[in-house]
């Protein structure tokens, strides 16, 4: 009799296990996620059951008779989601986000090859359903039915919280600042599980969907008479010098000006680019205005004369809005727009956003030739990356805007022995020391990659454009780099060390050092201008780089401005000849500017007012 009893159990049980254990299957078989290590693997067989444990304990709290209806409906919806997921896979190479579900393009790509996709062997995809079904039809006696008590439904939820905490908990020393940061839709799913992944995302769309229907357009006119106010003409030496040739864009993987003309154990760290910067234009007091979505922050903020979002990556909250990008307007020109880059197109959603953005053509990991030999930390590595895009770059239309994003400069700066063409820095923290030595891997890339346009004939009819993506070394690190620079990293230091170089090579020009207080958000109407394409009526935060008519000001995501003179940040207002702290009447005047511009850009994001831009009547 006892044992008889003990063998029941509750169909809620039977269904969480059956799904959970289905969905790391499915994980493992129908889907390529990549697992570097026990700690990822272990992590990925445990997401799916907190959110499991949720979905079916609700269960307890319903009646008897339709509690197993409920169970069943359930397991049948999640399959389904999960099938869905996979389907999407087979064709796109990515998980479903609800702005590609309602895509309509993406969509009916795949619907009409549905039933190509379907195999015999889908059934299997819901097999757990089927089991609970039969189990319901020719064994109910294995179900116990019963009632449970306040108690019991307690414990079962507090044990599914401990297991949701325990699960973000272990995804957060794997991938930290994952929510905040949402990189990459993988690594979600890796990490948070299929199911909580579908709940984050919904939960970015409502909120998104939300501030854009709340927004109607009459927000334009104060932003855009703040723009007409601040625009700044062209140099009339510059306009159009560059008209009709291609233009080749290069986003120097988290490199920092500190570097430039700079030696660690009396070794040059970026010997090519200090020669380039001869024969090139350099802009020394160039600022990243980046926030939590790093490199692809600094694309949005250079395509788009826009400031990034304060928390999480634009390129996943909004990259369903309309934006007159670089690309956009250079491709409606003639020109043939890509971007190459040698990761996961998913990564930073970028496969989406590059469609908002205007890319005719994405070149991402699929176009590369990556295996264990030319791949390090991240992936291929810069020069193999370099080299190979060569081909691709031959391929394209005439004349061509190519974005090129680096990648083996990046944290935690691993490089192979034959790599490192000099010796790491000598400090007790490793992440300093290894800066240098990949630092100057990537110099070296840059030149290969200029040698072989050169070899090609691109060379002579590009403009180059090379810039630091953000930082590399974090305020972590500010004891080492106290110990590096000689001086003290206070937060005025700390400001200053947000410039990253950015060198502008144009054919048959001389060029020069330019000492602009200037940024990112420059580069748009710079680029533009350059190729002889007015700006007047774009909406932006920037101005020409060339331009005589600039404003030596730059203002960072966090709120921070840097003027000719003073360096605003964390509420002190610092003399720059000095860099101590002084009144903070001195920087006043442009507090206002700052805070006006970072909130006007945001507007226009969660607003998505651009869409409103064109076809309004309100500009006379
Ligand atoms: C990844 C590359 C680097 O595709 O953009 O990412 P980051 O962490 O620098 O933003
Ligand atoms: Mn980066």
């Amino acid at each position: 009799m006892r044992s008889l009893k003990s063998s029941k159990v509750s169909l809620f049980v039977v269904a969480t296990v059956l799904l959970w254990l289905k969905t790391y299957i499915v994980y493992k078989t129908s889907f390529d996620i990549k697992i570097e290590n026990w700690k990822q693997e272990f992590i990925l067989f445990i997401n799916p059951l907190s959110f499991l444990m949720f979905i079916f304990g609700i269960g307890l709290f319903i009646k008897q008779k339709n509690r197993n209806r409920y169970i069943i409906i359930t397991s049948f919806l999640l399959s389904f989601v999960l099938f869905a997921n996979v389907m999407f896979y087979r064709f796109f190479n990515d998980f479903l986000t609800l702005p590609v579900l309602f895509q309509t393009s993406n969509m009916s790509d795949l619907g009409s090859s549905v039933t190509e996709l379907l195999q015999v062997t889908d059934f299997l995809y819901f097999v757990d359903f089927i089991i609970l079904v039969l189990i319901l039809k020719y064994k109910p006696s294995f179900i116990v039915n019963r009632e449970y008590s306040k108690v019991g439904k307690r414990a079962f939820f507090l044990v599914a919280i401990a297991i949701t905490f325990f699960n973000l908990g272990l995804a957060e020393t794997e991938r930290p600042q994952l929510l905040t940061r949402t990189f990459d839709r993988e690594m979600l799913v890796k990490n948070i599980g299929t199911y909580n992944y579908h709940i984050y995302d919904a939960f970015l769309q409502s909120k998104t969907t939300a501030q854009r229907a709340l927004a109607d357009g009459s927000e334009l006119v104060d932003i855009d008479n703040y723009v007409q106010a601040n625009y700044k003409g062209p140099n009339e030496d510059l306009f159009g010098i560059a008209k009709g040739k291609n233009v080749i864009l290069v986003s120097m993987e988290s490199l920092q000006s500190f570097v430039i003309n700079e030696r660690v154990n009396g070794q040059e760290i970026t010997p090519f680019l200090n020669q380039l910067i001869k024969e090139s234009y350099y802009f020394d007091q160039f600022y990243h205005q980046t926030g939590q979505g790093k490199t692809s922050d600094s694309e949005f903020i250079v395509e788009n004369s826009l400031y990034p979002l304060s928390r999480g990556a634009v390129f996943f909250t909004n990259s369903g809005n309309k934006y007159t990008a670089t690309p956009k307007i250079l491709s409606e020109n003639g020109y043939f727009t890509a971007s190459l880059h040698a990761n996961n197109k998913s990564f930073w959603n970028r496969d989406i956003m590059y469609q908002s953005l205007g890319y005719n053509r994405f070149y991402s990991m699929t176009d590369y030739n990556i295996n264990e030999e030319n791949s390090i930390g991240w992936g291929l590595k810069d020069i193999d990356f370099f080299e190979q895009s060569i081909t691709h770059l031959k391929e394209m239309p005439k004349p061509f805007y190519a974005k090129f994003i680096t990648l083996t400069n990046h944290f935690p700066f691993v490089l192979e022995e034959e790599d490192q063409f000099i010796e790491p820095y000598d400090s007790n923290n490793k992440t300093v020391n290894n800066y240098f030595p990949t630092v100057r891997y990537m110099d070296e890339s840059l030149k290969i990659f200029v040698e072989r346009l050169k070899e090609e004939g691109i060379y002579e009819d590009s403009i180059l454009i090379f810039y630091g993506d953000h930082y590399g070394i974090s305020e972590n690190h500010n004891k080492t780099m106290s110990e590096f620079l000689g001086e003290e990293v206070t937060p005025f230091v700390s400001t200053q060390l947000q410039r990253v170089p950015l060198i502008i090579h144009i054919p048959g020009q001389k060029g020069g050092t330019i000492s602009n207080v200037s940024g990112q958000i420059d580069l748009k109407p710079t680029i533009l201008h350059l190729l002889g394409i007015d700006t007047k009526q774009d909406i932006q935060f920037g101005s020409d780089l060339f331009s005589k008519e600039r404003m030596n000001f730059v203002v960072l995501r966090d709120g921070s401005f840097i003027t000719d003179d003073y360096v605003y940040t964390r509420g002190v207002c610092y003399d720059k000849s000095t860099g101590e702290p002084t009144d903070e009447s001195s920087c006043e005047p442009y507090m206002e500017k700052a805070k006006n511009e970072l909130e006007y850009s945001d507007k226009i994001i969660n607003g998505d007012l651009l869409r409103f831009y064109e076809n309004s009547e309100y500009r006379k």
